[in-house]
């Protein structure tokens, strides 16, 4: 059994809903691979690396799995189907309906196609840093031996983020559980 966090995020209506109804239908799909423990809040968050598209909602979950690594990036990557993600559709960066990461699992670092843990854009994303730092604030990032709170605290320092880049937001739907 190993700890992973997965990063969510969304800034297109799926047939669930608005990006925050999609988040949380698509936290209850993660029960299949296995237990939710930690949620997040939920985050208003402007786009990173390509700007012209709408604000992301995200967020990060702790979820206890069995699974082996490769085993859990495809029940993501079926999920994220599930909720209409389409790869083919547009640009490196741009708008989708669901997007689940695997930031950290365990103490594991693959350096793999397709398949690198933990996340290597983590310490660059305030997105990520903000809520993963909500639940796991004390965890050593695997490969850089720094914490997560020393991570997004680097982060805030170096960077211009303005106060409106990361917002903390609430949802009833994410509430409801
Ligand atoms: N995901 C990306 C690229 N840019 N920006 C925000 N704010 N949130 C995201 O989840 C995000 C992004 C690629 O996965
Ligand atoms: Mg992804
Ligand atoms: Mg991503």
């Amino acid at each position: 059994m190993r700890t992973a966090y997965i990063g969510m995020g969304a800034n297109l209506a799926s047939w669930a809903g608005a990006p925050e109804t999609t988040l949380a239908a698509a936290a209850r799909r993660l029960e299949s691979l296995g237990r939710v423990t930690r949620r997040s809040s939920l985050y208003s968050t402007a786009p990173v690396g390509f700007a012209a598209q709408p604000r992301f909602v995200n967020a990060v979950v702790e979820l206890e799995t069995d699974l082996e690594p490769r085993e859990l990036l495809d029940g993501l990557l079926a999920i994220e189907v599930e909720f209409g993600r389409d790869r083919t559709a547009g640009v490196v960066n741009g708008p989708r309906t669901l997007d689940l990461d695997i930031l950290l699992l365990g103490d594991l670092e693959i350096r793999e196609p397709n398949l690198r843990i933990p996340h290597p854009r983590l310490a660059e994303r305030a997105f990520v840093l903000a809520p993963l730092c909500e639940i796991a604030a004390e965890n050593i990032v695997p490969g850089c031996e720094k914490t997560v709170v020393q991570l997004l605290d680097s982060l805030l320092e170096d960077s211009q983020t303005n106060s409106d880049a990361v917002a903390r937001i609430e949802s009833d739907a994410w509430d409801a559980r």
